[in-house]
């Protein structure tokens, strides 16, 4: 990077409301809970708090569908609560992204309410037709929905009408509400869907699988240079940083949002590593392959400017059930899969849970699972005849809920004295924050080692990034800075494999407690960071 940032060397910790912490027995987790943990996320050793949303919504997708954005979700609490959070945050070096979505609005927002008259100055807010086209939306089934004698769009559900990016008025509507929450002392945003924002023309989409229409409003030219506008006329006005979550990008897409000289975005969260266990969309789930996935990682890692980098968020299944072992090596694998993630060149991403190893929920049946994308799909599946196991292998292995299921605080689960709003997991007796709090042999503990690694040389914020050997599912790579150097050993697997590489230098850290660095095998899951010697 040729000029320093101000987030380039932070960690993110990203937290879901609702499942984060209850503190008044009505199942739900609330800004008071956050404020009574942050103490927790503090001893974390991360430097910014990426909060979804929390504004005034009617919950028909957990809060991204909003109805008021300068208002606080009740469920949540008020908007002293959150000046309280935001003020209690900074006094202990926490900043704070909120969630900005700007794709689409709830319907019960007030501009969408008004927008049903055809003469009401904010019909043109949205995006509203005579006749529909034959695009489909992200939850299933398609795009458009009727209202009075017309038709508006909606990428995602019918209680989430896309805004309409070609009318002046929404622009300048988006800049005050940033205004307003960069004023209150946030540090920037995490930009939800946001490289589909503008659609470019309303015409039939090309056949295709899945997201007919997409050619018309995905990366479009019109995206850029609403970036640009938000960028110059609100953000370069405040130190900030921002992430952009962008659906289906290549590199080259994802580096025409983030290079400096393109003023728009700090960072996107790409998705293509998420997508290597999947054929078509991710209903339809392959077994993890670490090859696959690696590969993608080198070539984010080779050719996008500066990754956002994470394994796991609110949208997806948790990661030691999904790519390592969530039963015999429990430990080994969500390790693993922590030194990875934080050792890549790039700003690390870290969900809430994630540091203490939470495995997928438990769910028994379709009525545990909340989530309305799961309940459309899984209706969707029944009325093509799917049998019933591959229904229920696709809720498994799939649901938005296994990463939502409530913060494991203690060993009887401790998120709540109500009921959760949500199935809690079962395995909260084992895994815990209250087992791993004091324990030197914990997922949490090893976390929190890595952070301090991380803070401790400049080679993890500054360093390039470079591959020294990649075969199946064994994977080493060097980060190089002139302060020095690390080796970082990736054994991807259950197996104990032979790494054929020379080492040199000082074991940083492992997840084994007795590796060393004259040691040519990997055991199941190992994974070392390596301090090279130093030539100056
Ligand atoms: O999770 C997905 C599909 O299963 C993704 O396609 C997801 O819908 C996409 O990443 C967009 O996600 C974001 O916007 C959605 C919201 O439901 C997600 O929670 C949010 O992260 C609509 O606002
Ligand atoms: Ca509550």
């Amino acid at each position: 990077m040729n000029q320093r940032k101000s987030w380039q060397d932070k960690i993110v910790y990203q937290i879901y409301p609702r499942s984060f912490y209850d503190t008044n027995k009505d199942g739900i987790g609330d800004l008071l809970g956050i404020i009574s943990k942050l103490d927790y996320v503090k001893s974390l050793g991360v430097d910014v708090i990426w909060l979804s949303p929390v504004y005034r919504s009617p919950n028909d997708d957990n809060g991204y569908d909003i109805s008021g954005y300068l208002e606080i979700n009740p469920e949540f609490g008020t908007m002293e609560d959150m000046d309280r959070l935001i003020q209690e945050a900074n006094q202990r070096g926490l900043k704070i992204i909120m969630d900005l979505v700007i794709n689409h609005t709830s319907d019960e927002h007030p501009w969408f309410i008004q927008s049903k008259d055809p003469t009401s100055p904010y019909r043109d807010y949205y995006i509203w037709q005579d006749k529909l086209n034959n695009w489909t939306s992200f939850f299933g089934g398609s795009a458009w929905e009727k209202e009075g004698d017309s038709y508006y769009l909606h990428l995602f559900s019918k209680k989430q009408p896309d805004l309409n990016w070609h009318h002046p008025a929404v622009l300048d509507e988006i800049k005050k509400i940033m205004r307003f929450w960069l004023d209150k002392g946030i540090y920037g945003f995490r930009s939800d869907v946001i490289n589909v924002i503008y659609k470019t023309s309303l015409d039939d989409g090309k056949k295709r699988f899945v997201l007919v229409g997409r050619e018309h409003y995905h990366s479009q030219e019109g995206c850029h240079r609403i970036l640009q506008t938000l960028r110059r006329d609100v953000l370069d006005h405040y130190d900030t940083m921002t992430v952009g979550e962008t659906v289906l990008v290549s590199p080259k897409q994802a580096n025409d949002l983030i290079l400096p000289e393109r003023k728009e975005l700090d960072m996107v969260f790409g998705f293509e590593h998420m997508e290597t266990d999947q054929i078509n969309n991710k209903w339809f789930r392959t077994k993890f392959k670490a090859d696959r996935f690696l590969k993608v990682i080198t070539k984010w890692q080779e050719q996008v400017y500066w990754n956002a980098n994470y394994l796991e968020n609110h949208d997806q299944t948790r990661s030691v059930s999904r790519m390592g072992d969530d039963q015999t090596y429990h430990k080994e694998s969500a390790k693993m899969l922590a030194l990875l993630n934080l050792t890549l060149k790039g700003t690390p991403y870290i969900y809430q849970g994630e540091e203490i190893g939470m495995t997928n929920g438990d769910f028994t049946s379709l009525d545990e699972y909340q989530d309305i994308e799961t309940h459309r799909i899984i209706a969707l599946a029944q009325k093509l005849h799917f049998p019933k196991w591959y229904q229920r292998r696709m809720m498994k292995m799939s649901s938005r809920d296994h990463g939502r299921t409530p913060m494991q605080w203690t060993k009887a689960g401790g998120f709540t004295q109500g009921v959760p709003w949500l199935k809690m997991n079962q395995n909260t007796k084992t895994i815990c924050v209250e087992n791993e709090e004091n324990d030197p042999d914990s997922i949490l503990t090893f976390y929190r080692k890595l952070i301090q690694i991380r803070k401790s040389h400049p080679v993890w914020s500054d360093g390039s990034f470079e591959l020294v050997w990649h075969r199946h599912k064994q994977y080493a790579f060097k980060r190089i800075h002139q302060d020095g150097s690390m080796m970082i050993l990736i054994n991807f697997q259950k197996k104990t494999k032979k790494m054929p590489i020379a080492l040199k230098g000082e074991l940083l850290l492992s997840n084994y407690p007795d590796s060393s660095i004259h040691q040519r095998h990997l055991r199941p899951y190992e994974a070392v960071i390596i301090k090279e010697a130093h030539h100056a």
